[in-house]
C-alpha cells in the first residue's frame, strides 16, 4: 500500500484529492499538509495531518521520515493571478517548493505528483489543438514556474531517476473548496453567483475561450497517471489534459437553462483578460489518452448540471 503525502491539502484541488486518495489508500496512509494550520474538518477528522512550508526542505523531509512516505503529491501554489501580484512569493512557492520536493523524492525514494497548468502557454504557442510538444514562452510569473518546473522535473527523472509525473491541468470548476485567485476563476464564481443572486459580472471577454475540466476528471487525472505503466509513458511532464473549451456565453446559455432568468454582464478585469488571451484556446491532449489512457468523463451540460444540483443543496 502507498504511504502519501499531499503538500497544499487545503486548496481547491488538495481539499477533494485527500479525501479521494484516502479512499483508495486507506485513511491512515495519507497525511494532508499545508502551510495553513491547523488543517480543518475532514482532512483531519479523517486521517494524519501536518505543518509543511513548501519552502522549507526540512519540513517536508522529516514528515517523509516521519510517516515512510514513498508518494508525494506537491499541490502547493500561488496560482495566476495572485502570482502577479507578488511574482517573488510566485517563485519561491512556484519553483522554490517544487525543486524542494524534487530533492526529497530523491533522497527518500519517492514519487512525485506536481501539476502544470495551461499557464505554462502563451506568447507563439498554437492557440487551437495545441500540440503536446511546442513553444512555451509563458507571460506570467506563474506560467514561467510552470515551465521551470516542468523542465525540472524532467531533469530530475532523467538525472536521478526521480518517478515525476504530471499533466497540464485546465481550469478546474468544483463545488467544495473556492478558487485560490486564478484567471479559470470566473467559471466556478458563474455558479456559485446564479445560485445565490441570479446574476453575474464576467471579468472575462465573450469569445475568451480556455480549456476547462469538473473536479471528478481532475481527481481521476492525478491518480491516474500516477499508477500509469511507466513503460508505456513517453511524455512525464508535463501532460495536457483537457475536458472541455468554452467561453463565458457558452457557460451562461448553459446555466440558463437550469436558472432561467439568469443574467450575466461584463466588467473586464484588464489583468486576468491579458492572461487569458494568452492561454490556449483549447488543447490536444491525444498523448495522454494514447499513453495512459485518458478520458474525462463530464462535458459542459453533464457539469452543469452536477454543479448547480449540488449548489442548490449546498447554498439554498
Ligand atoms: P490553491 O491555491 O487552491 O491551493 C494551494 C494550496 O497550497 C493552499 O491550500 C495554500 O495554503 C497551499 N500553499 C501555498 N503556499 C504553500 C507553502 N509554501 N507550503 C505549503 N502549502 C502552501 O491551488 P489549487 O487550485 O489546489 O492548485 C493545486 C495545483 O494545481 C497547483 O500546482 C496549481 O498550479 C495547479 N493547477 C490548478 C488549477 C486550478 O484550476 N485549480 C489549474 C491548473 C493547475
Ligand atoms: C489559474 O487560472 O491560474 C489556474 C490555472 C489554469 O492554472 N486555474
Amino acid at each position: 500500500m502507498k504511504k502519501i503525502l499531499v503538500i497544499g491539502a487545503c486548496g481547491q484541488i488538495g481539499s477533494e484529492l485527500t479525501p479521494a486518495l484516502r479512499k483508495i489508500y486507506g485513511n491512515n496512509n495519507v497525511v494532508a499538509a499545508d502551510c495553513l494550520y491547523p488543517l480543518k474538518g475532514e482532512l483531519v477528522d479523517s486521517g494524519p495531518s501536518c505543518k509543511i512550508d513548501a519552502t522549507q526542505i526540512e519540513d517536508i523531509a522529516t514528515t517523509v521520515k516521519q510517516y515512510n512516505i514513498d508518494t508525494i503529491y506537491n499541490l502547493a501554489a500561488i496560482l495566476s493571478a495572485k502570482a502577479e501580484a507578488n511574482p517573488m512569493l510566485g517563485w519561491e512557492v512556484g519553483v522554490g517548493a517544487v525543486l524542494n520536493c524534487l530533492e526529497v523524492a530523491r533522497e527518500f525514494h519517492c514519487q512525485l505528483f506536481t501539476p502544470s497548468s495551461i499557464g505554462a502557454f502563451g506568447t507563439g504557442t498554437p492557440p487551437d489543438n495545441t500540440p503536446q510538444d511546442t513553444i512555451q514562452r509563458p507571460k506570467t510569473i506563474y506560467g514561467v514556474t510552470k515551465v521551470t518546473g516542468e523542465l525540472l522535473s524532467d531533469y530530475y527523472f532523467k538525472r536521478f531517476g526521480v518517478d515525476t509525473r504530471s499533466v497540464r491541468y485546465p481550469g478546474l470548476i468544483s463545488n467544495i473548496t473556492l478558487p485560490g485567485g486564478g484567471t479559470t476563476d470566473y467559471a466556478v464564481d458563474i455558479y456559485y453567483s446564479a445560485i445565490r443572486n441570479g446574476k453575474f459580472t464576467c471579468p472575462l471577454r465573450q469569445g475568451t475561450f480556455m480549456d476547462m475540466m469538473y473536479m471528478p476528471d481532475a481527481l481521476r487525472a492525478a491518480i491516474d497517471i500516477m499508477e500509469a505503466d511507466s513503460t508505456k509513458l513517453i511524455h512525464r511532464n508535463s501532460f495536457n489534459v483537457t475536458a472541455m473549451s468554452f467561453d463565458p456565453e457558452m457557460i451562461a446559455t448553459e446555466i440558463k437553462k437550469h436558472i432561467p432568468n439568469f443574467t450575466m454582464d461584463y466588467q473586464i478585469d484588464e489583468l486576468r483578460q491579458g492572461i487569458a488571451d494568452s492561454w490556449p484556446n483549447s488543447m490536444d491532449d491525444s498523448c495522454a489518452r494514447a499513453e495512459w489512457d485518458w478520458k474525462p468523463d463530464y462535458d459542459l451540460v453533464s457539469m452543469t448540471e452536477d454543479m448547480i444540483t449540488v449548489l442548490r443543496e449546498k447554498l439554498l
